[in-house]
């Protein structure tokens, strides 16, 4: 088998409608229409700003302005940062709308209709028995949140989403530690927990081993469970670059993404765009959503019998390793294809590239890590990584691709149930207490414990923990049980509408990163500290704070001045000298504000291999094959007669959704017109007697979404895809316990046609 004979495999992907390249015109349009509209010159402005961008943790821009990235190159931004400020840059949202509009009413709204509503500019309140949100003045706020958080320790919680600043993510996590409360979930806990949780056991670090720089060295980058078209979209840039330079890219993904296939980079006007789009993909290896781990064990088995292992780099650098061979030596062919339904002349040629190649970067996003083995298909990648001698080393390595451009950032500053001993010993001195050592609640146990009755106030610093959630009925019951609900926002969302608590709910407008008074930082998914100048809003007479400032005020309140000075904390500057003492890598940014040097954090980036655990070798774990299965239609709670099949839903984003937030109906790549699709394999479609644009059924093990439409697309059958969150209200969820992460990409549902009796 060669790259060639693969290209078989990987055809332009999905719907009817849908182009034959990723990238491409339409981004251009879209730029066009965004930047000479009205509200053009106010986007130029802010995509000109000192600051990284909103989106997406790839980290463009700063303090050499907005279009740079780390190694100082211009022209870095894609359409998804303008998406994301074009969204901020509405106006405000009138107080008329809250006064006149019932909750029943702003209940009735669809994410993107929420969104639309316009910027959060007053603080306000829903009391419990209201059919309305009324405004409430800062000092109000203050003094609710100030009761709501003096409840026992144990029953107060916080909730985050990687959007606010360092400095805002270290103040949340220091006045809930000094109330004595480790209950501080966070997205991350939904997102990439398998990453972190995997890779700090293997390797002492939890984060990306690699840098841009490092990405640069490599020959073969092998692309986990990534969408980054849509969702990173320069790292596309950096995969044409490889190509260009002879390297290799194998994709690993259930659907085939357009933009996986061929890749048309404005970026690159004349040898992308004009050329109709760079190949990408090498290899396209599109297995069963949740056989990963099969897979690479199958990788390893192949390496193995090709003799591409580098046994000394395992034996000098490496534990565990021996169990890991034989492992991969005595799992058969045949279990290992079952599973990922990928043929062995597949898995050898993937083998043969990564062992022949001679430095490979493995990277991944939520494909790998949402599943309930998902700790699992981190060690399966790492450890073929080190089979392969790939890690430490320049232009090798393991790369989690994170999501919210400050979700590392937000786990760096210790916004996590589950802190580092490290840090809990600095944060110690810090507070001249001792720090409760009870594990904390991650988002799932979060939800679980206020279904419970078992949390009273909860402290939201941005997202939306209602929709992010599995089983919304649930999510809402959960939140409907806790006293206090405080959401600091700068927009609108669902779950300001239907995640509402038991006696109050506020919802706080703050600034976001680039109209913030003060200056921030932000931390990059390759481990790069980001400087974010002071800005201005537009927002004419609103009535905003900062994240910083809200949180300070509040811990003065709980705190009084010692041994903290809180209100000091107002600037910034002094949170991050707090941070340089007390975070580990962090200490530059202790002199950040007089050197304005943004920099990478120390002991992240391995170019030795030489790991940051106790014997300075990583550990090696043997990762079990899953035993995958599809849900009976009576598991689901339909009749055994049914005219259905069962499928095995993969749930994720659209192209012009930030996570939640959806900004336009459809999604032009995979030729899905609307929110309410079904991608499924032309194959499944008539193997059920259904057909394409029919609508269906889908139903989970907790609802069912009516009047889906099905679109054709190239899925590996036995998969359907649909977006999240409105899929979110039909499934439940199960989570890898190591990390308490949801298997949102393969979740057990039957379709069936509309008229068939449940
Ligand atoms: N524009 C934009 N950018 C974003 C976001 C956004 O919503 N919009 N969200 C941000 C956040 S928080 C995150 S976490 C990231 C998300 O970025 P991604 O992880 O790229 O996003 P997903 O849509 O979850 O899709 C993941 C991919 O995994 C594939 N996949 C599904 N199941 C499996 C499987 O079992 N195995 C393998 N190998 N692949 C599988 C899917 O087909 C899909 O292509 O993006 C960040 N950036
Ligand atoms: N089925 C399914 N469910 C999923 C996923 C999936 O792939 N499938 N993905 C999961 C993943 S990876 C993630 S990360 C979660 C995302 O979950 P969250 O992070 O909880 O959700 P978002 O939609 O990103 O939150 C958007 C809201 O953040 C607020 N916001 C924006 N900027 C700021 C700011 O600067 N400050 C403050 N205070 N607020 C701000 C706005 O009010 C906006 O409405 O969803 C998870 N849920
Ligand atoms: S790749 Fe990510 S960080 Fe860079 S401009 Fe695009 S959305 Fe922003
Ligand atoms: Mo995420």
């Amino acid at each position: 088998m060669d790259a060639d004979t693969n290209e078989a495999i990987a055809q332009p992907s999905s719907g009817q409608n849908a182009p034959e390249v990723g990238g491409g015109l339409p981004v251009i349009q879209y730029w066009a229409e965004k930047t000479l509209s009205p509200q053009g010159p106010q986007i130029w402005e802010k995509l000109f700003h000192k600051s990284a961008c909103l989106s997406c943790a790839w980290g463009t821009g700063g303090q050499k302005g907005g279009f740079v990235n780390e190694l100082g190159e211009g022209i870095q931004r894609c359409m998804k940062s303008v998406e994301a400020i074009s969204a901020e840059l509405m106006p405000a949202i009138a107080p008329k709308i809250f006064a006149n509009r019932r909750l029943a009413e702003l209940q009735q709204l669809s994410s993107m209709e929420a969104d639309q509503l316009g910027r959060l500019s007053f603080p306000m309140m829903h009391r419990a028995g209201s059919n309305h949100y009324e405004r409430i003045s800062w000092e109000d706020a203050l003094a609710i949140a100030e009761t709501a958080l003096r409840k026992a320790p144990d029953r107060v919680a916080s909730y985050s989403s990687g959007r606010g600043s360092n400095e805002a993510a270290y103040l949340l996590q220091l006045v809930l530690r000094a109330l004595g409360s480790n209950n501080l979930a966070d997205c991350s806990d939904l997102c990439h927990a398998p990453s972190t949780v995997g890779l700090n056991q293997m390797f002492g670090s939890a984060t990306s081993m690699v840098s841009l720089e490092g990405l640069r060295q490599a020959d073969c980058v092998v692309l986990i469970g990534s969408n980054a078209p849509a969702n990173h979209p320069r790292l596309m840039n950096e995969l044409i670059d490889l190509r260009d330079r002879g390297g290799k890219v194998i994709v690993i993904n259930p659907i085939v993404e357009v933009g996986l296939v061929k890749f048309a980079s404005p970026a690159y006007p004349i040898k992308s765009m004009l050329a109709g789009g760079s190949d990408i993909s090498s290899l396209y290896l599109q297995l069963i959503p949740g056989s990963d781990t099969a897979l690479f064990v199958g990788i390893q088995k192949s390496l193995l019998e090709q003799d591409l292992v580098q046994w000394e780099f395992l034996q000098a650098h490496t534990e565990n390793w021996q169990a890991v061979a034989d492992y991969a030596r005595k799992t058969d062919w045949e279990t290992i294809t079952q599973t990922c339904g990928l043929a062995k002349a597949e898995i050898d040629f993937a083998a043969q590239l990564i062992g022949t190649s001679s430095a490979v970067v493995f990277a991944w996003a939520m494909g790998i890590t949402q599943h309930t083995n998902g700790v699992d298909n981190v060690f399966s990648i790492a450890n073929t990584a080190l089979l392969t001698g790939n890690a430490g080393k320049s232009g090798a390595g393991t790369m989690p691709i994170r999501g919210h451009s400050n979700v590392q950032g937000f786990g760096s500053m210790g916004v996590t149930a589950h802190l580092k001993e490290e840090i809990r010993q600095a944060l110690e001195v810090l507070l001249d207490k001792p720090l409760n050592r009870n594990p904390g609640y991650d988002t799932r146990a979060l939800i679980d414990a206020a279904d419970a009755g078992k949390i009273d106030s909860l402290l939201c610093l941005g997202g939306n923990l209602y929709a992010a959630n599995p089983d919304l009925t649930q999510a809402k019951r959960a939140l409907g049980n806790i006293e206090t609900i405080i959401y600091l926002a700068t927009k609108p969302n669902l779950g300001h509408f239907h995640g509402l608590a038991k006696h109050n709910t506020l919802v706080l407008p703050v600034f976001n990163r680039f109209e913030s008074p003060h200056r921030t930082t932000v931390e990059s998914g390759n481990n790069f500290v980001r400087l974010n100048e002071p800005g201005t809003s537009h927002l004419q007479g609103a009535d905003l704070k900062t994240e910083v400032a809200f949180l300070s005020e509040l811990a003065q309140r709980l705190h009084g001045d010692r041994p903290v000075n809180w209100r000091k904390l107002q600037d910034t500057k002094y949170v991050r000298q707090l941070i340089a003492k007390t975070i580990p890598g962090y200490e530059k940014i202790g002199q950040i504000d007089e050197t304005r040097e943004e920099f990478t954090i120390s002991g992240r980036i391995f170019h030795q291999p030489k790991f940051s655990t106790p014997s300075g070798k990583a550990k090696m774990f043997v990762t079990p094959l899953p035993e995958l299965s599809t849900a009976s239609a009576t598991e689901l709670g339909l009749t055994l007669a049914v005219q259905g099949i069962p499928l095995t839903l993969i749930t994720g984003r659209s192209y012009s959704q930030h996570n939640t937030v959806v900004y336009r109906e459809g999604d032009k790549y995979r030729g899905m017109p609307h929110r309410n699709c079904i991608m499924m394999n032309p194959v499944d479609i008539e193997a059920a007697g259904l057909k394409e644009h029919q609508r269906i059924t889908v139903r989970g093990d907790a609802g069912q979404l009516e009047q889906v439409e099905i679109v054709g697309g190239n899925i590996r059958p036995g998969s359907g895809f649909m977006f999240y969150p409105e899929v979110n209200a039909i499934f439940k969820a199960k989570v890898d316990p190591r990390c308490g992460t949801p298997g949102f990409k393969r979740v057990p549902v039957w379709v069936y046609p509309a008229e068939a009796t449940a």
